[in-house]
């Protein structure tokens, strides 16, 4: 799915800002059908439960609606009109005037209706958009909504991140031409010096594809006609980790045979090539042909007030902060990121490890913790990774890699994060995940997350992964404070994984939880000290294991929880406080990351 973007051809029109909000409580009848009752306001993008004080709206458990009034433009006669939201967490359903134009399930990625036949330019119209943030047995991710004595219904979940919920994303209108480009996929090589830019349109309607790559200069490096083709590019300027450089590739549709001469160009879009390629090779991560080691983080869409909603200044920050730690990579933990996240990543040389929302497929955890006493029954939902969760995980991987597949930065799929690969059958559920996500991207490594329950003898799953990623908490959840006995059972399990598999390994989660402040001389949970020391242990083992290609620390910056005994208002493994504070241990990592970017 294109990103909406303003060209010579097509107009943009953001529907960002204050917008009517009310929670459904069972009095909304058809709130689509006339003005939204409510005195409220939400902006858009943001979550909505940090906005109000009014705890039912917080903890509101169903649909929610958001109401404005849109003009379209009076110069778009002649063009078809769009309305594209860029995420609606996590089921979405639009209306303008009285009439739904589309609906759509995973709370992360963008959907789109063309709603021509619905508006008129000049003129305005009611646009009405229900968000619903109930998970089931067999949602992505998965959830249970709970009955409470006096009827109340409370959402539960596996996963330890707080439900926000609401229009998370830019809302926008745009215009396209009736025909167009619908669709454009690349995929990138090297031939020596030659860079080799393979490229496929799909369009609507009948017209010829003209494409030009231009360097970042602006110098034409390669053209081509035809729908499909190769691009080569003399003395390619690869992208590199660390070293971003895009070329631009502009797609013209044209009336006429595409020679020039009389053509009327009647659409044209562009967008950003980094050249690069991706490879696992034995147990080593190639990209560009050199092996790879990742450093950075799992990262959370999460700041104070606004929830998961995306903000330009938290982006620019988190990414000064990950160049000024010495990080080289992410990865979306636990669910798509804005697309300006993932443009951001690309222009800035940060590679990505991008994962589906498919996280808490396992009953063995409740909020992200270990509950042998889960009032959940088998894993991941009530039918156990029954056939509607695997349609809707299919769903989240066809989508993530039709919105992903064109950046550079995105370099790994990750299917799921700590599903509960010990139990019979889930081979049976991953193996056709692995291949469906091969056969839609046959050009990048597939993996998933394993949890510390699942180790190589017998984890059911791991051996359909290209890259062994894994999650461990020795020091925290187990050996408790006990580094030593820790380091003694973590290059253990490392050495399993390596002999059994021998394929590459990342740590994509480790970490301690940390208040700010808090301090000891002794090996003491939750002081600064403690999480510098620990990732101190984890780097030692790291530098022991050949297999290791990479360490993402959990996690870049605290975060919000459901509430739970074990979370002091919220997640506290940030290496960052919420509001982008270092703890201690930022400056140990900074001292060994900056050391490893620079060869030292
Ligand atoms: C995990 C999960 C992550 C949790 C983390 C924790 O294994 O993948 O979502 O937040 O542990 O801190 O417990």
């Amino acid at each position: 799915m294109l990103k909406p973007k303003a060209t010579a051809t097509r107009e943009l029109v953001s529907l960002n800002g204050l917008w009517k909000f009310a929670v459904d409580t069972g009095d909304l009848a058809e709130p689509w059908a006339g003005p939204l009752t409510t005195t409220l306001e939400a902006p858009v993008p943001a979550s909505y439960n940090d906005l109000f004080t009014d705890s039912a709206i917080r903890d509101h458990v169903g649909w929610a609606w958001y109401q404005r009034t849109v003009r379209v433009p009076r110069g778009w006669a002649g063009e078809r009109v769009f309305i594209r939201l860029d995420a609606a967490t996590h089921e979405g359903v639009v209306y303008v005037d009285d009439v739904e134009v589309v609906r759509h399930e995973g709370g992360y990625l963008p959907f789109e209706a063309d709603i021509t036949e619905h508006v008129a330019p000049g003129a305005e119209f009611r646009l009405t958009v229900g968000v619903n943030n109930v998970l089931t047995p067999d949602t992505i991710p998965p959830g249970l909504v709970k009955e409470l004595p006096g009827g109340r219904k409370q959402q539960g979940y596996m996963h330890d991140f707080y439900n926000y919920a609401g229009l998370h994303r830019s809302v926008q209108l745009y215009s396209a031409p009736a025909t167009r480009v619908t669709d454009v996929t690349v995929v990138t090589d090297v031939d020596g010096a030659t860079g080799l830019v393979r490229y496929a349109v799909e369009t609507s309607g009948d017209a010829e594809a003209r494409v030009t790559l231009r360097d970042e200069q602006g110098e034409v490096a390669a053209t081509a006609t035809g729908a499909e083709g190769v691009l080569e590019v003399a003395d390619v300027h690869l992208w590199q980790p660390g070293a971003a450089y895009l070329y631009d590739l502009s797609i013209e549709l044209v009336d006429g045979d595409g020679d020039g001469d009389g053509d009327v160009v009647v659409d044209e879009y562009s967008l950003h090539v980094g050249v690069r390629t991706v490879e696992v090779r034995e147990d080593r991560f190639l990209i560009n042909g050199e092996p790879f080691y990742f450093t950075g983080f799992g990262k959370h869409e999460d700041s104070a007030v606004r929830g998961k909603g995306h903000d330009d200044a938290y982006l620019v920050h988190d990414f000064e902060l990950i160049d000024w730690i010495g990080a080289n990579s992410f990865r979306t933990s636990h669910y798509p990121y804005a697309e300006e996240v993932m443009d951001y990543a690309d222009r800035h040389g940060i590679v990505v490890i991008d994962e589906t929302a498919a996280v808490g497929l396992n009953s063995r955890i409740s909020g992200g913790i270990a509950d042998l006493m889960s009032a959940f029954g088998g894993g991941g939902g009530e039918e156990g990774f029954g056939p509607k969760m695997a349609e809707a995980h299919r769903r989240e991987i066809r989508e993530l890699i039709a919105r992903d597949k064109n950046h550079p930065s995105v370099v790994m799929w990750s299917i799921a994060n700590e599903p509960d690969t010990m139990a019979e059958g889930t081979d049976v559920y991953f193996e056709p995940l692995f291949d469906y996500a091969r056969e839609l991207d046959p050009t990048r490594p597939v993996t998933f997350v394993n949890v510390m329950m699942a180790p190589p003898d017998v984890c059911r799953v791991s051996k359909f992964a290209d890259v062994l990623c894994l999650n461990r908490y020795y020091g925290w959840y187990v050996d408790t404070g006990d580094l030593a006995t820790a380091e003694v059972h973590l290059e253990a399990e490392l050495r399993g994984w390596e002999q059994m598999y021998g394929k590459p390994m990342i740590m994509t989660e480790y970490g301690a939880d940390t208040i700010p402040g808090l301090h000891s001389v002794w090996d003491q949970p939750w002081t600064e000290e403690f999480q510098a020391n620990l990732l101190d242990m984890y780097h030692r083992v790291f530098d022991r294991v050949d297999a290791m290609v990479g360490e993402q620390v959990w996690n870049f910056a605290d975060f919000q929880t459901s509430v739970g005994i074990f979370r002091v208002d919220g997640n506290k493994k940030g290496v960052f406080s919420r509001d982008r504070r270092p703890k201690a241990v930022a400056h140990s990592l900074r001292a060994r990351w900056t050391a490893l970017r620079d060869g030292r």
